[in-house]
């Protein structure tokens, strides 16, 4: 099978190119990969030289996406661009293709169910309202429910709930699963969507202000610097390791039908924790306060539809995968230059 990756030079490429090497293999970036592929260099917003690339492969494995949930309120152009105007490249791309690939798969992100749905002891299943600038300033961190008021009780996201993304990263995904999904009977092609959670591991960019908090936090560790975390450390989030979600891509190659499915380990782990496993292993502090705009409070897959449709249990454990990855930051030299953030 004919199979391109596009945006596939990135952390997550770099990981699916392992479990789908045995196929005929092209990868479609503005970069070379660091894996044995076939090279387009190319911008996604280029129709042109997407179409001739797509043209003839049997599917496309789309993960061409900025990725900041704070970043994206300061650079909103950039990201309607890249993630949502990307999206419509690709389909321009497909649909003028002369062969058009048989299958999209889509990394989409957990972002775009917003806050979630919770559980309220009077109203049952109910959707918070995100929370107000003043609350987040009283410190009054857990959602609320909007009808009474009373604390909820954080429910797995499951893939039919309602979509309601809290920023402009979120929006630009969710456009991203409306195009292809809505595209995809009228071009021929299976859409597989699949939600990707916390993703985390090697190869992750530990060097950024906008890194995701699992390097970042390695990183300040190794530096003996602090841990900052925000709120009060107990919101949630559900960490998957690399090498899960590369494998998942892989076999979403597979799946002959088109689907939406979650991509996590169904574990909730708070910040906190994950603060003190990696603060406790290098002796430095955890310090918490401060917010960040535009975060949700809690967030964890319920994995059914990824056990049964996919046929996939998570292999890592958070220590495992922490471990792994500091390892990786530690021999790939990426800690060198000190002075960057
Ligand atoms: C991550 C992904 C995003 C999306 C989403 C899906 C990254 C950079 N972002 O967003 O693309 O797919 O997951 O669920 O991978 N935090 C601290 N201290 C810090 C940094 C973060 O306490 O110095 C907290 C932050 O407030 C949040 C949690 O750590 O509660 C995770 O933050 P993140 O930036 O790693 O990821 P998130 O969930 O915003």
């Amino acid at each position: 099978m004919r199979v391109i990756m596009i945006g596939g030079s990135g952390f997550i490429g770099q990981h699916t190119a392992k479990f789908i090497s045995n196929n005929d293999l092209c990868v479609y970036d503005l970069v070379p990969p660091s894996f044995q592929a076939d090279y387009v260099q190319g911008d996604i917003l280029d129709e042109k030289r997407l179409e001739k690339s797509v043209d003839g492969s049997d599917a496309v494995i789309f993960l061409a996406s900025l990725i900041s949930v704070p970043r994206s309120f300061d650079a909103l152009a950039d990201y309607m661009n890249v993630n949502a105007c990307g999206a419509a490249s690709l389909i321009e791309a497909i649909k003028n293709a002369n062969k058009r690939p048989k299958k999209v798969v889509l990394s989409s992100s957990a972002a775009v169910y917003g806050e979630g749905a919770y559980a309220c002891d009077i109203h049952g299943k109910v959707y918070p309202l995100p929370r107000t600038q003043d609350q987040l300033d009283r410190g009054s961190w857990e959602p609320r429910c909007p009808y009474c008021g009373r604390e909820v009780k954080p429910l797995p996201q499951a893939e039919e709930d309602e979509l309601r993304p809290l920023s402009p990263y979120a929006l630009t995904k969710q456009v991203q699963e409306w195009l292809i999904t809505a595209m995809a009977p009228r071009l021929g092609y299976k859409a597989i969507v699949l939600r990707y959670f916390n993703v985390y591991g090697p190869g992750q960019r530990p060097d950024s202000p906008y890194s995701g908090v699992i390097t970042k936090f390695i990183t300040q560790a190794i530096r003996e610097k602090h841990l900052q975390v925000f709120e009060d450390g107990l919101q949630t989030r559900d960490y998957i390791y690399v090498d899960d979600v590369g494998e998942i891509n892989a076999r979403a190659l597979e799946l002959e039908e088109s689907a939406t499915i979650n991509v996590g380990t169904g574990i909730r782990t708070t910040v906190l924790q994950l603060a003190r496993l990696i603060a406790d292993r290098h002796g430095v502090d955890v310090v918490v306060g401060g917010y960040r705009q535009g975060d949700i409070r809690h967030s964890a897959a319920r994995i059914d539809l990824m056990r049964t449709m996919l046929g996939w249990q998570p292999r890592m454990t958070i220590e495992e995968g922490v471990a792994a990855t500091e390892n990786w930051m530690r021999e790939s030299g990426q800690l060198k230059n000190e002075s960057s953030p």
